[in-house]
C-alpha cells in the first residue's frame, strides 16, 4: 500500500499536496503510482459537493472564493479550492494574483488552496484537476470549489467534473445580456451577479431580473429543481448574499440527491473521464517509439506527394492495429 494513502485519508494537507503533484506529473512511474492511489482513495467512498465557479476574468471569482470559502469554514465545513485556468498557467500572472487574494483562506486550518497546475502540465489540466478533486474528497473535504475561467473548453470540462455549476457575472445593462453565450447559460445551475455593492448595486438588481427572465425562456432540464436555475445578487467584497447563495446550492444538492440526479450525473461523468483518458492515451501512443517514427515517415510521404492523406492514414491505422495485435498475443 502507498505510504501517502494513510496520511491522505487522515486529511494531512502535505500528503494531499504531494498526491496532487503526483497526479499532475507526466512521468510514467508517477502516473502508475497516481493511478493506484486514486483507485485506493476512491474505494473509501467519500464524497464532497464539487462546485465549479466560472466567469470572465475580473468578474470576481477569486474574491468570491475567498469570501465564500471563509463563510463555509465558519459553518464548520472543510473547503478545498482548485483552479482550472489554462490562461494563468500560460502567463503565470493570475496565479500570483489568486494567491494574494486567497491569503486568508490559504491560512484557514479548515481550507486547502491549490493554485493552477504549471504550464508543463497544460495538456491534461482538466483531467488532472478532476483527479485532484477526488483526492480532496478522500482527504475528507466537504466542499471542493473549482475556479475556472469562462473561456470555451475549460468551462465544459469544469461542468463535467462538478456537481453544481455556478456562473458569476458582473452587473451590466440589458444589451450585454446578449453577449453571454447561450451555452453557458444552459450549463449554469446558479447565476450570481457579483459586485452588487456601491454604485453598481442598482444595476445589479436590474441584471438579476434580466437574467431571471432570460432563464425562464430556457427549456427546463431534468436535473433542475423547481425554481432553478436561479439568479441571485452577491458582493464578494462586502460578503453580502453569500448565505443565500449557499442556501440555493444546498437546496439544489438536496433535491438532486433525493431525485437520483446526483448519482446519475456522477456515473455519467465517470464514464466520460474514462473515455477521455483512453483517448488521450491513444494519442500519446502516436508520440512514442516506433509509432512516432512511423508517423514521421508517413507524414513525410504525404508532404512529398507520394501518398494521399487518406490512404496514408488508413495504412498508419492498420499498422497500429497490427502492432496492438502482436503485443496482446
Ligand atoms: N465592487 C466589487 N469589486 C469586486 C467584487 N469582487 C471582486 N471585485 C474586484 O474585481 C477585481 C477582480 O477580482 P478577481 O477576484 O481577481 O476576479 P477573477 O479574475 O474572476 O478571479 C478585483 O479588483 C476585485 O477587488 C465585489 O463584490 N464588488
Ligand atoms: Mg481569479
Amino acid at each position: 500500500m502507498d505510504d501517502l494513502l494513510a496520511p491522505l485519508l487522515s486529511g494531512d494537507r502535505r500528503a494531499l499536496s504531494r498526491a496532487i503533484t503526483l497526479v499532475e506529473s507526466t512521468r510514467p512511474d508517477h502516473r502508475a503510482r497516481a493511478v493506484d492511489l486514486l483507485q485506493a482513495a476512491q474505494s473509501e467512498g467519500r464524497e464532497a459537493a464539487r462546485i465549479a465557479l466560472s466567469g470572465t476574468p475580473g468578474v470576481g471569482k477569486s474574491t468570491f472564493v475567498e469570501a465564500f470559502g471563509g463563510m463555509l469554514t465558519g459553518l464548520g465545513l472543510k473547503v478545498a479550492v482548485l483552479a482550472v485556468d489554462p490562461s494563468s498557467a500560460r502567463t503565470g500572472g493570475s496565479i500570483l494574483g489568486d494567491k494574494t487574494r486567497m491569503d486568508r483562506l490559504s491560512r484557514d486550518p479548515d481550507a486547502y488552496v491549490r493554485p493552477s497546475p504549471s504550464a508543463a502540465h497544460l495538456g491534461g489540466v482538466a483531467r488532472r484537476t478532476r483527479e485532484a478533486a477526488s483526492l480532496c474528497e478522500a482527504a475528507g473535504f466537504d466542499v471542493v470549489l473549482i475556479e475556472t475561467v469562462g473561456v470555451g473548453q475549460s468551462e465544459t470540462a469544469a461542468a463535467r467534473m462538478s456537481d453544481l455549476f455556478v456562473l458569476l457575472i458582473a452587473p451590466a445593462g440589458g444589451d450585454e445580456l446578449q453577449g453571454v453565450k447561450r451555452g453557458i447559460m444552459e450549463t449554469a445551475d446558479l447565476i450570481l451577479v457579483n459586485k452588487a455593492d456601491g454604485e453598481l448595486a442598482k444595476t445589479a438588481t436590474r441584471t438579476v431580473s434580466d437574467y431571471a427572465s432570460a432563464l425562464r425562456l430556457l427549456r427546463r432540464r431534468p436535473q433542475d429543481a423547481p425554481g432553478f436555475p436561479k439568479v441571485l445578487p452577491v458582493s464578494a467584497v462586502e460578503g453580502t448574499g453569500l448565505d443565500a447563495a449557499w442556501a440555493a446550492m444546498t437546496e439544489l444538492s438536496d433535491w438532486r440527491r433525493a431525485e437520483g440526479h446526483w448519482a446519475t450525473a456522477r456515473a455519467a461523468q465517470a464514464a466520460h473521464w474514462f473515455e477521455e483518458e483512453v483517448r488521450a492515451g491513444l494519442l500519446a501512443v502516436l508520440r512514442e517509439g516506433d509509432a512516432r517514427a512511423q508517423m514521421a515517415a508517413m507524414s513525410e510521404a504525404v508532404a512529398a506527394g507520394r501518398s494521399a492523406p487518406g490512404a496514408a492514414a488508413a495504412e498508419m491505422l492498420a499498422w497500429l492495429r497490427g502492432t496492438a495485435g502482436s503485443a496482446s498475443s
